[in-house]
């Protein structure tokens, strides 16, 4: 196996034995030959477009196959065996489409030559063979495999919003096409000016997909509110929801209403809590918990079932008390945990059976109370617009910082509290992503009456940082959005985060600093383009970087 898709990767080079998260050899390799199979899909479907074919069906497969090869959200071999089989039978099917299309148009039958991604067969050759021979480490100059694999992360973590978007029933043909597209070019031998010019399109395409899914997320539940979530715990037995899926989120509650069992959030379930749809549920008793890497403990002592809707679920340890308990739908896989099968069309995920199971448990054990507030995603950010900017105007506010982006269990993410605690009480940290859990329990306070931590959501949301900035821009008369007052201080574990960084990048955004470390994909050719172009930096020490930035640098 070769896997360098996260920031916790072996020594910050690529994890080659078994992964840092659990991941094993051949699981990393059936993941390696999903990915190929899927190239094989979006080379037929890239031609197909030509002939102006192109079927939803196809989208939906290609998302749903990459979301599986996130971090931490498939850990289930038969699956990817399952997906990698179905995906060759996709794949022959329009191979066919192809071949007639083609001939009708042209009257004579395609002779052209295609890559073995489209052709190999596993009469030729087994999955446990032919999977170590497509693996990143095939292409062998550095910077070319850096500049595919960063398209083909990027693509995951846009994969991972496009499917999102899809459940609520939003889709979009030009964000198909583009993974067709930029999947299908990873078998091309294109050249590098090619390659760096399809990175920046993925950057496009995944501001895109962001805000296609914030279109999805609000049209359906409305705009986030700020809101106190509740941290404590009630008496009656409980069910916890982790991941990201909202669709999951809302048929528990409506499924759990009137039952006498109550549903706490976990991780980066927490923004759940300002949608206003989910708050007429009033057995949404609050957040249980921090972040993903947390679970092995926190789930132990949250005493009834846990639902996995999507990433990160953390192997559980030998000899853990809550594997029994422990439910995975959607993308999430896990062997040995119960699996909640898909929606039928037009119908509802069964949640009968965790209902039943959390009515037999104890009530979760208290971790902590009090409250936290959040729910500044874009529209109640933009109803608070004439305070910010007076805020910034009269100098109460100095600064904006966005951490937003994942947590992850490294000591280095210490850095993270530092430096939210070191910053001067004139600046605000803008958040979205499970990178928060860093901070959001410090007390840090507010300015006039404006939280100095400011979460927009789920990394999900990072749109919304996005929009906030560009509407700050235009309330304050400025030309260029790093004329603002706002820092980037990014925290990556995972591909989202990467889908994010370009969609940035694409933004025009310069002088992101992106750590606990940069990510080992990037070899030095393609880190020094980004570093040249948009002045992305490594981190520092707390105390450096709070000084850079408070000085615009
Ligand atoms: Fe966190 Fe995990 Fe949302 Fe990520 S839970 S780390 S970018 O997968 O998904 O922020
Ligand atoms: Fe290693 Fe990260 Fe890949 Fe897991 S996902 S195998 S930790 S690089």
């Amino acid at each position: 196996m070769f896997c360098f898709q996260c920031q916790e990767t072996a020594k910050n080079t690529g994890c080659t034995t078994r992964g840092v998260c659990g991941k094993s050899n051949d699981l990393a390799n059936l993941q390696d030959l999903l990915i190929y199979t899927l190239k094989g899909i979006a080379l037929y479907a890239e031609l197909l477009q030509e002939f102006d074919i192109r079927s939803n069906r196809t989208g939906r497969f290609v998302a749903e196959g990459l979301f599986a090869t996130i971090s931490n959200a498939s850990w289930d071999e038969q699956r990817f065996l399952s997906m990698i089989q179905t995906g060759l039978e996709h794949r022959e099917e329009l191979r066919k489409q192809f071949l007639e299309a083609y001939e009708k148009k042209h009257g004579r039958p395609f002779e052209g030559e295609l890559h073995d991604a489209a052709t190999w067969s596993p009469s030729d050759i087994s999955f446990e063979a032919k999977a170590p021979k497509v693996g990143v480490l095939t292409t062998g100059d550095a910077d070319a495999r850096s500049l595919r694999e960063l398209l083909v992360i990027g693509l995951k973590g846009m994969a991972a919003y496009a499917d999102h978007a899809a459940i609520l029933g939003y889709e979009q043909d030009d964000i198909y096409d583009f993974f067709m597209q930029a999947l299908a070019s990873t078998t091309k031998g294109l050249s590098t000016p090619e390659m760096v010019t399809l990175v920046f399109q993925a950057g496009r395409m995944a501001l895109e997909t962001m805000a296609l899914l914030d279109k999805a997320n609000t049209s359906t539940y409305g705009s986030p509110e700020i809101t106190n979530v509740n941290l404590g715990v009630r008496n009656n037995p409980g069910i916890l929801i982790s991941g990201h899926d909202l669709k999951d989120m809302e048929e528990l509650l409506e499924q759990t209403a009137n039952t006498g069992v109550d549903v706490y959030t976990h991780g980066e379930m927490l923004p759940a809590h300002y949608y206003p749809a989910f708050k007429k549920y009033n057995h949404l008793a609050g957040n249980y918990g921090g972040s993903w890497w947390r679970q092995n403990t926190e789930f132990e002592s949250f005493n009834g079932p846990i639902l996995m809707t999507t990433n990160c679920l953390v192997p559980p340890r030998k000899n853990n008390t809550y594997q029994d308990r422990l439910f995975t739908t959607g993308t999430v896989s896990l062997p040995g945990a119960k699996h909640i099968p898909n929606r039928p069309t037009g119908g509802k995920k069964d949640f009968s059976a965790i209902i039943e199971l959390a009515k037999t448990c104890k009530p979760p054990t208290e971790l902590e109370t009090g409250t936290l507030v959040g729910g500044f995603a874009h529209d109640q950010v933009v109803a608070l617009a004439d305070k910010v900017v007076g805020a910034v105007k009269s100098g109460a506010i100095k600064r904006f910082v966005v951490m937003a982006g994942c947590d992850g269990r490294h000591k280095t993410r210490q850095y993270y509290t530092d430096v939210a605690k070191t910053l001067p009480k004139d600046a605000v940290i803008l958040t979205a992503g499970c990178a928060k859990y860093r901070y959001n329990k410090l007390n840090l306070g507010d300015i006039d009456g404006i939280p100095r931590v400011l979460d927009a959501g789920q990394c999900n949301d990072s749109y919304s940082l996005g929009v906030i900035a560009l509407k700050l821009k235009e309330a304050l008369g400025l030309a260029d959005i790093n004329e603002l007052p706002l820092s980037f201080d990014i925290a990556w574990y995972e591909q989202k985060a990467v889908a994010v960084l370009l969609a940035l990048l694409h933004m025009g955004v310069k002088g992101i600093r992106l750590g606990p470390t940069l990510p080992a994909f990037l070899s030095p050719g393609v880190a020094k383009v980004l570093v040249d172009q948009f002045d992305l930096k490594p981190i520092g020490t707390a105390e450096e970087d709070v000084d850079a930035i408070m000085a615009g640098r």
